[in-house]
């Protein structure tokens, strides 16, 4: 029988470097032969979440959807790469301790550098109060108090970066 396939749980603020660091990771473990499959916030939004805002009661349904759809993979020995804001805490607790096998990963660069990066113009919009609930700016994000991994990506490379999230896998 396969074994229990890994979660790796990425959370933090939007611009962060979740989705960067989980398609990097994923390209590396597809090349090593591991199988894995990534669960995106953005794409889960269009598919999966279609629909769903960004109050705290949708918030929390995207991240227990993705815990579920997690749960179903890693069952089958698929590594689940997940990159979602997750911003609340209890929630996030809720999900990942549902997953046998997961990793709390947080994915940390400080609110005046990703507001500085602003890679999609999010955070002008939202600072000028055009997209309300914005996390960081006008919502809360509640970052993880004992991640098992606590990456600063406005001070280490994305290589650095998958080179620990690998080390924390044992791989
Ligand atoms: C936060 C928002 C918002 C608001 C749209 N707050 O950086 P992005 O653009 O590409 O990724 C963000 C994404 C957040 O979706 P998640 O599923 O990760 O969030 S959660 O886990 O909280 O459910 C961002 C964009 O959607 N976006 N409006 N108000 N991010």
């Amino acid at each position: 029988a396969v074994g229990t396939g890994r979660v790796v749980w990425l959370t933090g603020l939007s611009g962060a470097g979740k989705s960067t660091l989980a398609s990097a990771l994923y390209a590396e473990l597809l090349a090593r032969g591991v199988p894995t499959e990534l669960l995106d916030g953005d794409a889960v939004r269009e598919n999966l979440s279609k629909g769903l805002g960004f109050s705290k009661a949708d918030r929390d349904t995207n991240v227990r959807r993705i815990g579920f759809v997690a749960g179903l993979l890693a069952k089958h020995g698929v590594t689940v790469l997940v990159s979602a804001i997750s911003p609340y805490a209890d929630t996030r607790r809720e999900v990942l301790s549902g997953l046998p096998n997961a990793l709390e990963v947080f994915v940390d660069a400080p609110l005046d550098v990703v507001t500085a990066r602003d890679v999609k113009g999010l955070y002008l919009k939202a600072i000028a109060g055009e997209i309300p609930h914005f996390t960081g700016v006008s919502d809360p994000y509640e970052a993880p108090e004992h991640p098992d991994l606590h990456l600063r990506t406005d001070r280490i490379s994305v290589e650095d970066g998958v080179r620990q999230l690998l080390e924390a896998l044992k791989l």
